[in-house]
């Protein structure tokens, strides 16, 4: 975050400056201070998992946008009965009294934004099973940890294989039903596999029989909202401050 990198650089030199001819002690409440505004600096993006009235873990809050994310295989355990809940039956509850009320499916973007950004994934090297790293496959491994996943298979011996397969609002008029597919698993000898991000085309969506997920939204009630940059700034100059003070007392 450039803020706090602002502010960090900001006490340091004002602290830097009034201890040139500094104690230990002093020096070490330097790095104290510098350490703690280190801890306390925001993460990239906090994905954070909440329990809700469909269970425990059932949202993840992602605090870079402030949307909260449904598991995506909650439409497919609140269904009553098969076939399994498609894209206008989940369409039909998220009205109010549905049984999804209060939420919307989320657009490409939103999407998007949540994998690349608040998950990790690297749109180009995701994009291809040749080209995917280990840190696409962590990622994997992250998102359906917290937003579960539709598909799963043990083979045993700790080899395991899950997909999350889930339609999204692609926001076409002439059928607005967008999917995307992960694979991650764990190989026999340990290693992580998949990574790989598709993105389907609505034909495939369309003639896809296999059970779907589904990536629904809602804004979140809680204030997600950054500390303002004076009131950061001002705790830095007040830090250099008493520093300052301190070092005046000390007779140094
Ligand atoms: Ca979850």
């Amino acid at each position: 975050m450039k803020i706090w990198n602002l502010v960090f650089f900001s006490a340091w030199t004002a602290a830097k400056g009034l201890l040139s001819v500094n104690q230990h002690r002093q020096k070490m409440c330097l790095w104290f201070m510098l350490a703690a505004f280190s801890l306390s600096s925001p993460a990239q993006a906090s994905l954070i998992s909440m329990n809700s009235t469909y269970g425990v873990d059932t949202i993840t809050l992602d605090t870079d946008t402030g949307l909260e994310w449904l598991d995506v295989d909650t439409a497919l355990t609140y269904q009553i009965q098969y076939p399994l809940r498609s894209y206008n039956d989940v369409v039909s509850q998220l009205g109010v009294g549905g049984l999804f009320d209060g939420f919307r499916y989320a657009i490409r973007s939103e999407v998007e934004a949540l994998l690349y950004s608040s998950f990790g994934f690297d749109p180009v090297t995701s994009s291809s099973s040749d080209t995917v790293t280990l840190a696409d496959k962590s990622a994997a491994g992250s998102l359906m940890s917290m937003l579960d996943y539709t598909l799963g298979w043990d083979h045993g011996g700790g080899s395991f294989s899950k997909v999350l397969d889930a339609v999204f609002d692609d926001e076409n008029p002439d059928g607005p039903v967008g999917a995307m597919y992960v694979f991650f698993g764990v190989d026999h000898s340990n290693n992580l596999t998949g990574g790989k991000v598709s993105f389907y085309s609505q034909t495939y969506t369309s003639s896809n029989t296999n059970p779907y997920g589904h990536f629904l939204v809602r804004p979140t009630a809680i204030n997600v909202e950054e500390p303002p940059a004076t009131s950061l700034a001002a705790l830095a100059l007040a830090m250099a401050f008493g520093l300052f003070w301190r070092a005046k007392k000390a007779g140094v």
